[in-house]
């Protein structure tokens, strides 16, 4: 049977309309996984809730979207925040806390990774310019089609990660302005770019547990993306 692959949408609240890009849903497909939208819940949401999802789902996919709200690590908002929704954070918080526990495959997808790194524990900079300026930072918004492999990542040796590419270094596009800063507990750095920009964590003792600040959904014709898809699919149907 099909490993059913839950991920999660962004809501746009001015359209009233739920949505996904489409390279999630076909990564998944193109794998052999079976998608199953999350929807954001409306505000009424429980924990039982959270629990009935993860029961129906064999791994979970955090998608991209807005920037999440610094107080969940504990801050007020810099000056340079983009768009939040502080109830899509709220909901998917607890999906990734729950699936963790449960030992499910978890795939982060750049605001993914960030948001995967708060769930347990650790914290990210909210805008890098402002805040991780003196690294001497390279361009992370690329003014190039989104398909393209704009910056260099380095791979770190022995992670999971360099096991599913089987590479050292990949192109990869870049659309942020935030990215991982404190490790959370457990976690590893998997990648990171010139600057020291952290692009990948992982848990090497998960089964599988992946952050990536890039966008593969972008890059399907690439074959380092789409070998991610297919560990993640893999996992989740083991
Ligand atoms: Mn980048």
């Amino acid at each position: 049977m099909k490993p059913i692959i839950g991920i999660t949408c962004d809501y746009d609240w001015e359209k009233s309309l739920y949505q996904l890009k489409s390279g999630y849903v076909e990564g998944i497909i193109r794998c052999g996984g079976q998608p199953f939208l999350i929807p954001l819940l409306d505000m009424g949401w429980t924990s039982a809730d959270i629990d009935l999802i993860i029961r129906h789902i064999n791994g979970l996919l955090l998608s991209g979207g807005q920037d999440v709200h610094p107080r969940f690590f504990g801050e007020e908002p810099h000056a340079a925040i983009g768009r939040v929704n502080p109830y899509r954070d709220e909901m998917e918080l607890a999906l990734c806390r729950q699936a963790v526990k449960a030992g499910m495959p978890v795939f982060g997808i750049c605001r993914g990774i960030q948001l995967m790194n708060i769930a347990l524990g650790g914290d990210i900079y909210q805008d890098l310019k402002a805040q991780a300026g003196g690294q001497g930072l390279i361009c992370h918004n690329q003014p190039a089609p989104k398909q393209h492999g704009f910056h260099s990542v380095y791979i770190e040796e022995g992670t999971r990660l360099r096991q599913i590419l089987g590479a050292g270094m990949i192109y990869a596009n870049t659309f942020h302005h935030q990215a991982v800063r404190r490790l959370a507990p457990g976690l590893r750095i998997a990648a990171k770019t010139s600057d020291g920009v952290i692009e990948a964590i992982e848990d090497s003792n998960h089964s599988f547990l992946l952050g990536v600040q890039w966008h593969p959904e972008c890059m399907l014709e690439d074959t380092y993306m789409l070998k991610l898809f297919e560990a993640f699919v893999e996992a989740s149907g083991s």
